[in-house]
């Protein structure tokens, strides 16, 4: 059997050597001609935990190229930017790769789309740019099968995560459950095109706004003077509830752009787009946050930790980072930044000694678990003050060396301070926070872990 995937994304890649692997014969096709010579000299694109290894066991059965030729089943991988302009999918690539089957489509093929997209999509432009050369739907197979894979655990979740497989008609639902039970462990749900469309933008769209629920919280903590984290923490103890993370901001190909997908036609929603604002604004109020601390200062310099818009990955798709930067320096702020990850920026990244020399604010930005331990006695700031905006740091280290430590919403007011001089850290970071605060509990009975943290997610 021969499988045509369309983009070698970060979802495309995985997929088609997912299916080289297992025994299929698969041509993987790339607009980029850099992402098709790379592969096709035996290097990545890009780096994901596995994917080397997954790589030389497929090389055998996958080959790289720049158009499509026929195949009996087509998969379409390519991206489904947001215009930010006017939040309205981009579905370019969507159309180019359907148009670019067309012509190679034969009767009894089967073509999948996994790339997200606006419900009613596939019936309204996939399929009518297929059938172009005059094979009508029902003489080829359709399906549209979301990715559900997380960047940084892709292909692991891409074999063990349950799949939604939405068939234009029974025919089409059966042939693709059986071409992804080739490497899908999980359960496979089957369920018609648009509903498969509009459940994977409930899936994302539900984490934003949880996301989003956990910052305004964050906000609301530093308002009434108390300590998210522990405030979370213990919220969660209750047996059906599950506060997620207060960050930087959302970002990632998905989450951040998903939502405006799911709205894009409606008139009646207002609670995803409210949950993108909060998201959105995250960069502004670390900012803020860090005005107010170094109001005064001359020649302020930022340190920023991690530009990836996740922990433990090189991705910066979407990231916080791209807007407090930007913001930052439109205020006059020196910006530096390091992260271990990440490859190419369009800021200058240098290393963890260069980006904190002469800092007068070390902002934490991405929750690498690197990060952790780090020593903060070899760092040479000008002003020892760390903004710890996903609560990863060993926060005691940090202040034992004399750093005040100020973590998003841990409740510390923001003052101003007088210029060049530094809060005292027990001022802007209460220890209170991470105390045994049940001493009289059974010592199996864990309420916060030593930073302050608890298991979330
Ligand atoms: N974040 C928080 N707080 C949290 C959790 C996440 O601020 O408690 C932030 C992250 O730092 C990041 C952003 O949200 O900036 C998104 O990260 P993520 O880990 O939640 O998700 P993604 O974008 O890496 O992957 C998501 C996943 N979807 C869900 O978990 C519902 C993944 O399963 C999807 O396959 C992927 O989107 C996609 O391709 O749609």
């Amino acid at each position: 059997m021969k499988i045509c995937v369309l983009g070698l994304g970060h979802i495309g890649l995985p997929t088609a050597l997912l299916f080289a692997a297992h025994g299929a014969d698969v041509v993987g096709v790339d607009v980029k001609q850099s992402v098709v010579d790379c592969l096709n000299h035996g290097s990545l694109p890009f780096r994901e935990p596995g994917l080397e290894d997954l790589y030389r066991e497929a090389e055998e059965r996958f080959a790289a190229r720049a158009r499509p030729g026929t195949a009996d089943v087509f998969l379409i991988a390519v991206p489904t930017p947001l215009d930010q302009a006017t939040k309205v999918s981009d579905l370019s690539y969507v159309k180019k790769a359907a148009d670019s089957i067309a012509p190679h489509l034969a009767r009894g093929n089967l073509v999948i789309l996994e790339s997200t997209v606006p419900p009613g999509t596939s019936e309204r432009v996939v399929i009518p740019r297929l059938e172009k050369k005059g094979i009508p739907i029902g003489d080829f197979l359709y399906a549209h099968c979301p990715e559900r894979a997380i960047p940084g655990r892709t292909l692991q979740e891409m074999m063990e995560n349950s799949r939604i497989i939405g068939g234009y008609d029974r025919d089409s639902t059966d042939r693709a459950t059986s071409i992804y039970q080739i490497f899908v462990r999980g359960q496979i749900y089957q369920t018609d095109t648009r509903t498969a469309e509009f459940v994977k933008l409930m899936e994302n769209t539900c984490r934003d706004v949880n996301i989003a629920l956990a910052n305004e919280f964050a906000q609301l903590a530093d308002e009434c003077g108390i300590n998210v984290w522990e405030a979370i923490t213990l919220a969660n103890k209750h047996p059906r509830v599950s506060i997620l993370n207060p960050g930087p901001g959302v970002g990632g190909h998905c989450i951040a752009i998903d939502p405006w997908f799911l709205t894009e036609n409606s008139t009646r929603c207002r609670m995803v787009s409210t949950a993108r604002e909060v998201n959105d604004s995250m960069p502004n109020y670390v900012l803020h946050v860090v005005r107010n601390l170094l109001a005064g200062t001359r020649d302020p310099t930022i340190s920023i930790f991690g530009v990836a818009y996740k922990g433990n990955i090189g991705d910066t798709r979407e990231s916080p980072a791209f807007k407090f930067i930007q913001l930052a320096e439109n205020e006059g702020y020196v910006i530096r930044c390091h992260d271990p990850y990440v490859g190419e920026f369009p800021h200058p990244l240098v290393n963890l000694a260069d980006a904190a020399a002469g800092s007068d604010c070390i902002v934490v930005l991405a929750d690498h678990d690197c990060f952790r331990t780090i020593d903060p006695a070899g760092l040479r700031v000008r002003t020892k003050l760390v903004i710890d905006a996903r609560n990863i740091l060993d926060h005691e280290k940090w202040t034992d060396q004399g750093f005040a430590v100020r973590v998003l919403g841990d409740g510390s007011s923001v003052q101003q301070l007088p210029p060049g001089e530094v809060m005292p850290p027990a001022a802007l970071y209460s220890t209170d926070a991470i105390r045994p605060i049940a001493p009289s509990l059974p010592p199996s009975i864990s309420l916060l872990s030593p930073n302050g943290r608890g298991d979330f997610l």
